[in-house]
């Protein structure tokens, strides 16, 4: 089933310089960038978006860690690309993550672990359109889609 997801490299992978490391993966992965941009987010932008821990003890630092620089935002397509990009992210914890996800490979700490993925069809909906606008995106074919699918 073809689907769309919301990705999002944080501000301490875009600090550590490991944007084009993380983007590979999902390419490598056979999975397609339909839109992608790097931003600065607002207060109001990411209190929207991670609005459902908005009364979690975490929630002020979370603001603060998610605005304190640009990140890079994606929209990822491919076969339930959903569950497999937060697969290939891992757990919320980097010590938790196990090895060879995002997390498990370049993060140690949960407050910094480097990369957002959505986790159901509503919030992938949600956040797509929270961040892009229907210009954004491109309607292209990848010329090796028969081979990996
Ligand atoms: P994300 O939304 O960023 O993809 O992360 P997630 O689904 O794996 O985790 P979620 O429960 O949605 O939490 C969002 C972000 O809040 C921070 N957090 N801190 N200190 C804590 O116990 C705690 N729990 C969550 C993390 O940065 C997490 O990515
Ligand atoms: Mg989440």
């Amino acid at each position: 089933m073809k689907q769309r997801t919301f990705t999002m490299l944080k501000p301490d992978a875009v600090k550590r310089r490991l944007t084009g490391e993380i983007l590979a993966r999902f390419e490598k992965r056979g999975l397609k960038i339909v839109a992608a941009k790097t931003l600065m987010i607002s207060d109001d932008l990411a209190k929207t978006h991670y609005g459902e821990h908005s009364d979690k003890p975490f929630f002020g630092d979370l603001i603060s860690y998610i605005t304190s620089g640009p990140v890079f935002a994606m929209v990822l397509e491919g076969d339930d690309v959903i569950s497999m990009v937060r697969k290939m992210v891992g757990a919320t914890n980097p010590k938790e993550a196990a090895v060879g996800t995002i997390r498990g490979d370049y993060a140690i700490d949960t407050g910094r672990n480097i990369v957002h993925a959505s986790d159901s069809e509503e919030s992938a909906e949600r956040e797509i359109n929270l961040f892009f606008d229907e210009s954004e995106f491109c309607d292209y074919e990848l010329p090796d889609e028969d081979i990996i699918y």
